[in-house]
């Protein structure tokens, strides 16, 4: 039997943490990292476990939500100053926030950010994309040099990536990477016909994780990972390390990625490795 027509896959895998979020509230889950502080040691806890990438949301002093410019840059700063994880600041914040806000997180300079191409239902609520938002939110990731990370909640939302790219050009660095987030409520459901339903729509040469919210993060993890993607972790993403067992910190998500990553003859990608990946250029 030959396989000699079998694409190979990518060799490493990058692997992004999304250690916080917007939704979930450090009274119920402690181990959730709300401070600086507590975000930094995590960055380097992760770091060490083989995350790549982190997508940061903060909080202010009462572990709320916000979008503050000036916590904003101090996250960026002392991110960098601890870690070389590239760092990208979620544009997505809260479902709460305005479209002003969403974009002045860009003046805080990060390395990436995250860029959602539409509208979607969240739980109870809307997670508010429209189309002149998305569009305005891309021309400043070029004019400023950030390079987003597409965040793909539904297949429509594959459609305006394309519109986005047909009508504005490449993003910054020139190569486009996606994340499948998916098994929201409202969004596509995280399973293994769904994944590839929505890789086989994306542009030709783009590079794209995934994510599976809450249950679906194994379903997720396994079928990208067979599916030559790469993988976002996280507790934004997933409060449950298996049934009844609550996650314990952000790195052990981490590290079950790397594992199961390296069990896929796919390794963990370096933060360089990353950089080049997405055509970024290397930070002194
Ligand atoms: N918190 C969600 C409403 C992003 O970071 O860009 C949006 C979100 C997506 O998490
Ligand atoms: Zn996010």
């Amino acid at each position: 039997m030959s396989v000699g027509s079998t694409p190979r896959p990518p060799v490493a895998t990058l692997i992004t943490v999304a250690p916080t979020g917007a939704e979930s509230d450090q009274a119920a889950v402690p181990a959730l990292p709300v401070t600086l502080d507590e975000l930094v040691a995590t960055a380097i806890q992760c770091q060490a476990a083989g995350a790549a990438v982190i997508h940061v949301h903060i909080r202010d002093a009462q572990a709320r939500p916000t979008l503050d410019r000036g916590r904003l840059t101090d996250t960026v700063r002392a991110l960098r100053e601890s870690t070389d994880l590239i760092v990208q600041l979620s544009t997505g914040g809260a479902v709460s926030d305005g479209f002003e806000p969403r974009l002045a997180v860009l003046d805080a300079a990060p390395d990436a950010c995250s860029l959602t191409c539409g509208t979607v239902n969240f739980g109870d609520e809307v997670f508010l994309n429209p189309w002149p938002f998305v569009r305005e939110l891309y021309a400043r990731t070029q004019a400023a040099g950030v390079v987003p990370e597409f965040e793909l909640f539904d297949l429509g939302q594959v459609a305006t990536l394309h519109r986005l790219l047909a009508e504005l050009g490449p993003p910054h660095g020139g190569h486009v990477h996606c994340d499948l987030v998916m098994g929201v409520p409202g969004g596509m459901p995280g399973d293994a016909a769904t994944l590839v339903a929505a890789v086989a729509a994306l542009p030709a040469g783009a590079t794209w994780s995934a994510t599976g919210i809450g249950r679906t993060s194994l379903p997720v993890m396994l079928t990208a990972l067979a599916a030559g993607g790469h993988l976002r972790v996280g507790m934004e993403d997933t409060l449950s390390f298996a049934r009844g067992r609550p996650v314990t910190g952000n790195a052990e998500l981490v590290a079950r990625a790397a594992t199961l990553a390296g069990l896929a003859q796919r390794p963990a990608m370096s933060p360089e490795e990353a950089r080049n990946m997405l055509g970024m250029a290397i930070r002194d």
